[in-house]
């Protein structure tokens, strides 16, 4: 499908109303397992929201969202939603929160929107057409591996693998600029979008977080990966790596890989 011009300008609406809906809002929180992995009535109130707005606008297409079990596979055209990624920060008022939406064709991205919710900044990409922040195109630094700003996390809803994220981390922390741990992963790889930062790398991420995210770092002009370097899988939790440059993406690839020999949720 090409994705006209117009039907993107009323996606981009459509996410940038349901920030709008939680920017301000009051909320509940309920813990989803533990203490560290919650939902927010907003969460919910956004992913409503987006599935009857985009359901509308595109009848044929199924969902794919991280609330509510609304995950339906077998459709050509997919949305993969991530309502509020960054929940925690969201809850505690930390403005590193976003919206994440992705149009998924036969389990390839077409269109990717992420906007931060507190900020209103709005990252945009169309398959073959680039990367956008507000509109004006984007693009990756070209700051070699130590000059890097590194995204990362300690496998958060995973502590029992949080030993050899430390370890990768350190490796790559000995060899770059610095770390950074922003709490929201399509904001990061947006960040590497346009240049503000150079690496990424987490160990089990879910699609929505990385789905429209990957899509508009791709389209700047970086690198985005699963585990093996080259594939993204978009029906399960995956290992994610990204660079702004192949050289930089390598290298970290082969940091990962002197710790851990698969993905830990590879099939
Ligand atoms: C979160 C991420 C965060 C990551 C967590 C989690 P949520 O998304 O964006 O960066 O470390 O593993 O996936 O749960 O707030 O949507």
């Amino acid at each position: 499908m090409i994705v006209e011009k117009e039907f993107e300008s009323k996606v981009i609406t459509i996410v940038q109303e349901a920030a709008n809906l939680v920017k301000d809002a009051t909320f509940d929180i309920n813990a989803k397992s533990g203490n560290v992995n919650i939902v927010t009535s907003s969460d919910l109130l956004v992913q409503r929201y987006l599935h009857e707005k985009l359901g509308e606008l595109f009848p044929e297409s199924g969902f794919y969202c991280e609330e509510e079990d609304l995950q339906e596979e077998n459709k050509e055209f997919i949305w993969v939603i991530d309502p509020i990624d960054g929940t925690m920060n969201y809850a505690r008022g930390i403005p590193e929160s976003a919206i994440s939406v992705a149009l998924l064709q036969n389990d390839v991205p077409i269109l990717g929107v992420v906007v931060n919710i507190f900020t209103g900044d709005i990252y945009t990409a169309v398959a073959g057409e680039g990367a956008k922040k507000n509109g004006k195109p984007i693009s990756v630094s070209s700051r070699g591996f130590k000059d890097a700003l590194f995204c990362t996390a300690m496998s958060t809803y995973r502590k029992e693998m949080a030993g050899v994220c430390n370890d990768i981390i350190m490796d790559a922390y000995m060899q770059c600029n610095d770390v950074r741990r922003f709490g929201a992963a399509a904001l990061e790889l947006c960040y590497l979008a346009e240049g503000r930062c150079e690496l990424y790398f987490e160990i089990r991420i879910f699609p929505w977080d990385y789905a429209a995210a990957g899509l508009i770092l791709k389209e700047a002009g970086g690198v985005v990966s699963g585990f093996d370097g080259t594939r993204i899988p978009y029906n399960r939790p995956s290992t994610i790596i990204g660079g702004n440059t192949v050289e930089n993406h390598a290298k970290l690839c082969d940091i990962v890989w002197k710790y851990l020999e698969k993905d830990p949720e590879g099939k």
